[in-house]
């Protein structure tokens, strides 16, 4: 299959496509990515020799166009993707995640080139801390922050361009992802690369909400499952029964690197701040039979920990002006 794969140098973008390489050698691939604050084409670096990679933007209709014609399928990861950014700028969001989804569906629907959309859990809002209900596929959305109001927009673009002009699209909704490359604005590489440097970690209001957390690795192979067989027009939603609120993740990372369970500062609540995700992924596995294999979060945890531990050169770089930035957005301990 040859894949155009938008994204590329973002932290699922680059994770799939060393996925690919590994797991499916026959495909060819071509990377569109920007290379916004949160791209960096050095984790694309292993496997540079098996890639084109093309430094361009997906709103850019006649490049897209052009790239869009020679391919077999579009997995379409590009985004900005930090729910703190988008309550202090929407409007990138609004042009990547809107414009740039537009820009290429318009291109996959002149060339009928296969689509699948990268989407997330946080279209469908939030659920109390004692809902025994989970999101599923027909969840109402919901979306309680820019970020999620454009993600949900995007993906009310591709339904209707699969209903409208019969574009052959799928979309995923995925819970949140953990793994390396990932940026250290995110909630655990910002805590790993803070104990490292010696720094408590950062808990926004209270610490109780939750996340349903995911290996990167098998947010891809489920995308895979999914390119290969899924039907055309279904959503699939992607989760691994991984829900932990976040002061246990902060425990869980404190024991890691041997330090006292409260060594730690709340801080300044995020505006809006969603209370908890919880997928229910029963559709994927039992149409698609797909699996996840990092069943275990302590190991899979202590394996990221180890991949920032050894990958210094990567992050750090990014992180003294991603700790200014939350500064700079008013973050202070209470
Ligand atoms: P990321 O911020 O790490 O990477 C985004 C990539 O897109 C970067 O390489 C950036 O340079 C590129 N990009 C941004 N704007 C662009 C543009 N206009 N043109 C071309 N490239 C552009 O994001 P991520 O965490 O890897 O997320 C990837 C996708 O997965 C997003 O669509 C996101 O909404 C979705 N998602 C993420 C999670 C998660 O936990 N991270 C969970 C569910 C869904
Ligand atoms: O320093 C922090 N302290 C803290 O308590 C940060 C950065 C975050 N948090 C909290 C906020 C959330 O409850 O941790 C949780 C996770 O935060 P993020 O890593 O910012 O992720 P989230 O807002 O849940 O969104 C993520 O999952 C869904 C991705 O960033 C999105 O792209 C994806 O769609």
């Amino acid at each position: 299959m040859r894949l155009l794969v938008t994204g590329g140098a973002g932290f699922i973008g680059a994770n799939f496509v060393h996925r690919t390489i590994a797991d499916h050698p026959e495909s060819t691939i071509t990377v569109l990515d920007s290379l916004t604050y949160a791209g960096d084409r050095t984790s694309l670096d292993p496997v540079a020799d098996r890639i084109d990679f093309v430094h361009g933007d997906i709103a850019d209709l006649d490049l897209v166009d052009e790239l869009v014609s020679g391919v077999d399928a579009v997995v379409h990861f590009a985004a900005e993707s930090h729910n703190d950014n988008s309550l202090n700028d929407p409007w990138p969001f609004v042009q990547t995640n809107i414009v740039g989804t537009f820009s290429l569906l318009q291109a996959v629907r002149r060339y009928d080139v296969r689509y699948h959309h990268i989407s997330t859990d946080e279209v469908y809002g939030d659920l109390s801390l004692t809902d025994p209900e989970r999101f599923h596929e027909q969840t109402p959305y919901n979306p309680s922050s820019p970020y999620s109001a454009t993600k949900a927009s995007s993906d009310m673009l591709v339904r209707a361009w699969t209903r409208s002009f019969g574009v052959r699209a799928t979309i995923s909704n995925c819970s949140n992802n953990y793994g390396p490359y990932q940026h250290v604005e995110k909630f655990i590489p910002r805590q790993i690369t803070n104990l490292i440097d010696g720094i408590r970690p950062r808990l926004y209001g209270e610490g109780r909400n939750v996340r349903d957390w995911i290996h990167v690795d098998d947010h891809n192979t489920a995308v895979w499952a999914i390119l290969e067989r899924g039907r055309i027009g279904q959503t699939y939603l992607i989760g691994a029964d991984g829900e932990l609120d976040n002061r246990t993740v902060v425990g869980l990372l404190l024991e890691e690197f041997g330090r006292p369970a409260d060594d730690f500062d709340f801080v300044t609540d995020r505006a809006g701040h969603d209370l908890r995700y919880a997928i229910d992924s029963t559709l994927l596995r039992t149409e698609l039979g797909w699996t996840p294999q990092y069943g275990d979060f302590r190991s899979g945890l202590a394996a990221t920990v180890q991949w920032y531990r050894d990958n210094e050169s990567w992050w750090r770089p990014r992180k003294a002006a991603t700790e200014q930035m939350y500064v700079s957005q008013g973050e202070k301990r209470l």
